[in-house]
């Protein structure tokens, strides 16, 4: 007589139960979700004021400006969006920890004067190959910015390497903005961009097993790739903090350096000496572009995320 009434709510019970464990899971996910969302992203800016994209140069994580997520809000690969850093910006966003914007070309690099995507608003600024001068305010700009506690990530092409034919490249750009920046002129990092063009190497990196940057969150570093690129020498007398990380083969102490980290008041900076390095191989159409990112002679996805994520202070 009881059989199917006890049945029926046992079965009711188990119906209910499951009912109640969906609504908290359902319950569980936005909460949980807010408090990622809760939580401080590292802010990441990628500059393309400078001609990042001339001649087969596309070192842009996005072609949507400045905010990625527009192209894809959800990137799955670095196909996801289109640029030749796409790998770059859709590995750090997919660890939900970043927040990524592009400065987009015809824009003023700032310090402070208030706009969305000025430096206050980041914690790390990236200056892929600019293949532009700074202006004098916007060096400056940038040093009270890496002076004020700002990650500042420098990538240098090899000598004579002026995409877009306006007499100024790469290493002369960042040689200038570290010589003629109103705010410290003498190498204020204690490094200086080497005049080379190396065809090929693959730099290796030092023995240090405490080292953010080569032992970080993103893997473990044993160096990098040089295919048409340079290196740099350092000063430790004009800053003591600089250190190379990576060097070119044959190479140590304060020359052939193709990977530097340093640090500036209370901001970090990091250098590296070949564009090469950070081409996802994919991006628009018309550019003859390489997979450095991924190339098995290097660890470079692991320099670049490493370096991001201790320039903005995430490690
Ligand atoms: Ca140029
Ligand atoms: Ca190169
Ligand atoms: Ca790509």
């Amino acid at each position: 007589m009881i059989d199917t009434r006890t049945i029926r709510s046992k079965a009711a019970l188990a119906a209910a139960a499951t009912v109640l464990a969906a609504t908290a899971t359902g319950l569980a996910a936005p909460a949980h979700a807010h408090a990622a969302v809760a939580a401080t992203p590292h802010r990441v800016l990628f500059d393309n004021t400078k001609a990042e994209t001339a001649g087969n140069a596309d070192w842009i994580i996005s072609t949507s400006q400045p905010d990625p997520l527009a192209q894809n809000a959800n990137p799955t690969t670095e196909k996801s969006w289109t640029g030749a850093l796409s790998a770059w910006g859709v590995a750090l966003q997919k660890t939900g920890a970043y927040s990524l914007k592009t400065l987009p070309a015809g824009s003023t690099i700032t310090y402070g004067t208030g706009g969305a995507l000025d430096l206050a608003n980041f914690d790390t600024f990236v200056l892929p190959e600019p293949n532009v001068r700074l202006s004098t305010a916007e060096k400056t700009a940038v040093l009270k910015f890496v002076q004020n506690g700002g990650g500042l990530f420098l990538i240098s092409d090899h000598t004579a390497s002026d995409r877009n034919n306006d007499g100024w490249d790469s290493p002369k750009i960042i040689n200038d903005l570290l010589t003629s920046n109103g705010v410290d002129n003498t190498d204020p990092f204690g490094f200086s961009v080497d005049l080379l063009n190396i065809t090929t190497d693959n730099p290796r990196a030092i023995g240090d097993s405490t080292n953010p940057v080569l032992h970080g969150s993103f893997g473990t570093v044993s160096g990098s790739i040089l295919r048409n690129g340079t290196t740099f020498t350092l000063k430790p007398a004009d800053n003591a903090a600089v250190k190379g990380l990576v060097y070119r083969t044959g190479y140590s102490g304060n020359t052939g350096a193709f990977f530097v980290t340093s640090t500036f008041g209370s901001g970090r900076v990091a250098i590296w000496g070949d564009s090469s390095t950070i081409d996802d191989g994919t991006g628009q159409s018309g550019n003859t572009l390489y997979n450095g990112w991924d190339d098995p002679a290097g660890t470079d996805a692991a320099l670049a995320l490493n370096a991001t994520a201790w320039l903005s202070k995430a490690s």
